[in-house]
């Protein structure tokens, strides 16, 4: 499926540091290694509704995590899924009257025009659900022959028991994964199951369903498999990040670790997987299901600089959970109104240090906030609102424009 143009990116004139991340496997942040190429899968959308504020935070996110691998001086080869046929798209269309197949093709147009806005590096390999079809019914044929599938009437289940280190992701007991698993999209009460936490691999068409012909029988993918079978083909397996918001720490993530372990049991399916904070609003985490929403388009159609939107994404710590508010976002328009006062001087307080300062916030787990905090106080510096105007670095403009571009992705 077509991506999105890439935003140009500048090279800086020193290298990034090797870039550590959180691990939710082991809780602790920990260095990334790429060998070589640097090899990033991150969950796509379900094109059913508009991008919302919380999907734009975690792709930013991991936009900072591909930049500052880019900075450290790695090349990176980025994966990210469409989940083009799924239940929820499937009854939104149904609800709104619109065949699914526009419903997901308009949202996902819209999608790439967001992220073009808000200057996210595209993924390399940009791949619907329907797309991958093939790949899936292959993989799980690999799961057939580890005797990991079996049948409920037509459907093909995963067995979860199948994998010795079920659970390794998420590290969560038993019970909270029962009690969480509805909720994301699971049907621990299906009758016919051998294991409640079981998932869907293939399910047979119904009536008023999409359905394709397969050696499985006419149907559709389940959903995790999409991802898995996705991330082995274009990443290979022991690529180095599977990144998400985490409201998909549980099942899915879980799941698709536990598939592609037991499809490929000598090797890991991800070295770390990275999971962004939840974006909320109105006290409630911002959701198509609950429809408590900002979107993205609708402050661009409000002549809202994307820039500034970008920015306050940025001022909150990624792995953070926080509340969207308007009042956050017309702080960052004055903020930006400063930062661009300070650069249109030309001249400015030494900036070598606060390119030092940001690579080494970001590499820090991906620390924003101390790399935005870094900005505000040479800013303030050359500006003299802290009372020492300092204007000693006759190049210090443009050495921040090209930092703000390449580490942040904020085009001033
Ligand atoms: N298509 C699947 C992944 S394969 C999916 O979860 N789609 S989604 O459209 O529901 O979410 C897209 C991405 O946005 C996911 O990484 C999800 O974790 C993240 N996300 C969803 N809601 C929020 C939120 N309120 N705050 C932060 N991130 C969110
Ligand atoms: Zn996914």
């Amino acid at each position: 499926m077509r991506s999105w143009p890439a935003p140009e990116m500048p090279t800086l004139p020193v290298r990034g540091p090797a870039v550590s991340l959180h691990d939710t496997v082991s809780g602790a942040v920990v260095p990334t290694r790429p060998d070589g190429r640097a090899r990033l899968y991150v969950c796509g959308i379900t094109p059913y509704d508009a991008t919302h504020i919380g999907h734009a935070a975690t792709y930013v996110a991991f936009d900072l995590l591909n930049r500052a691998w880019r900075n450290a001086g790695h090349e990176v080869t980025y994966v990210q899924n469409v989940t083009d046929v799924d239940d929820p798209l499937l009854e939104r269309a149904d609800k709104v009257n619109v065949d699914w197949v526009e419903l997901a093709e308009r949202e996902t147009e819209l999608f790439r025009q967001d992220m073009s806005a808000l200057r996210v590096l595209p993924p390399d390999h940009y791949i619907g659900a329907v797309e991958s079809i093939p790949l899936v019914v292959e993989l799980i044929h690999r799961l057939e022959a580890a005797g990991a599938v079996y049948r409920v009437e037509n459907d093909l289940y995963y067995s979860v028991t199948a994998d010795p280190t079920f659970g390794q992701v998420s590290r969560l007991d038993r019970d909270e994964m029962l009690r969480i698993y509805a909720d994301r999209g699971g049907d621990p009460d299906r009758e016919g199951k051998k294991d409640p936490l079981d998932c869907v691999l293939w399910r047979a068409e119904r009536p008023g369903e999409p359905a394709w012909d397969s050696p499985l029988g006419r149907g559709r993918p389940g959903w995790h498999v999409e991802c898995t079978a996705m991330a082995m083909e274009y990443l290979g397996t022991g690529f180095d990040v599977q990144g998400g918001g985490s409201d998909l720490v549980f099942p899915h993530h879980e799941m698709c670790a536990g598939e592609a372990q037991v499809a490929a049991p000598d090797s890991r399916f991800a070295q770390l997987y990275a999971h962004a904070g939840m974006v909320g609003y109105d006290g409630e985490k911002m959701s198509k299901s609950k429809g408590n929403l900002v979107f993205v388009s609708h402050l661009r159609n409000s002549d809202v600089d994307p820039m500034a939107l970008r920015l306050t994404l940025l001022r909150h710590h990624y792995r953070a959970d926080w509340e969207w508010t308007d009042q956050l976002l017309w702080d960052s328009v004055d903020t930006l109104a400063d930062w661009r006062k300070a650069i249109s001087l030309g001249a400015g307080a030494p900036a070598g240090p606060v390119v030092e300062a940001v690579l080494q916030a970001l590499a820090d787990d991906l620390d924003a906030p101390r790399a935005t905090a870094a900005v505000d106080a040479w800013v303030a510096a050359t500006l003299g609102t802290d009372g020492l105007a300092d204007t000693s670095d006759a190049e210090a403009a443009v050495t921040m424009l090209r930092l703000l571009d390449a580490a942040l992705g904020l085009a001033l």
